[in-house]
């Protein structure tokens, strides 16, 4: 069988990851769990990674993606909350989207309660620290 094509996807100021406010988002940079999540899946996924802390970028990858992939695990991060382009994007694409967020957003500020991707996800993973982005891979399998 041939292997599955994901694109993890994240969103600005994720490049901070494991650098600043572990409390909040751990001790692990992503690149680090990245890399134990190609050797976990390495017999049935071809995983790619990307991230940008801008908008325009974050889009264009979608689109480039859009068609021939068979998922996204899409932490848009901060852009989650703001960012119509990027819901658009995904109802624009073929590949479904599952949303992740390490934190758990709603035990958070106000303004982190909605999002604008959700709608447009066939799920959505929050709260569960990294393992998020690992149980929304196996919702590919
Ligand atoms: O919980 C999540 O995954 C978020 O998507 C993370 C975003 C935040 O704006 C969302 O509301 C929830 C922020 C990512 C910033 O990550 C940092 C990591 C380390 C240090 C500073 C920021």
């Amino acid at each position: 069988m041939s292997k599955k094509k994901i694109i993890i996807i994240n969103g600005p100021n994720l490049n901070l990851l494991g650098k600043r406010e572990p409390e909040i988002y751990g001790h692990q940079t992503f690149e680090q769990y990245f890399e134990v999540l190609k050797d976990k899946y390495s017999d049935r996924v071809d995983l790619v990674y990307f991230q940008s802390n801008h908008e325009g970028f974050l889009i264009d990858k979608i689109h480039e993606i859009g068609f021939s992939y068979d998922g996204i695990v899409l932490n848009a991060g901060a852009f989650t909350h703001t960012s119509i382009a990027l819901a658009d994007a995904i109802a624009g694409v073929k590949t479904p989207v599952v949303e992740v967020h390490i934190s758990n957003v709603h035990k958070r500020e106000e303004f982190r309660h909605h999002s604008y991707i959700s709608k447009n996800s066939i799920g959505i993973i929050i709260g569960f620290g990294l393992r998020g982005y690992d149980f929304a891979i196996q919702t590919y399998l």
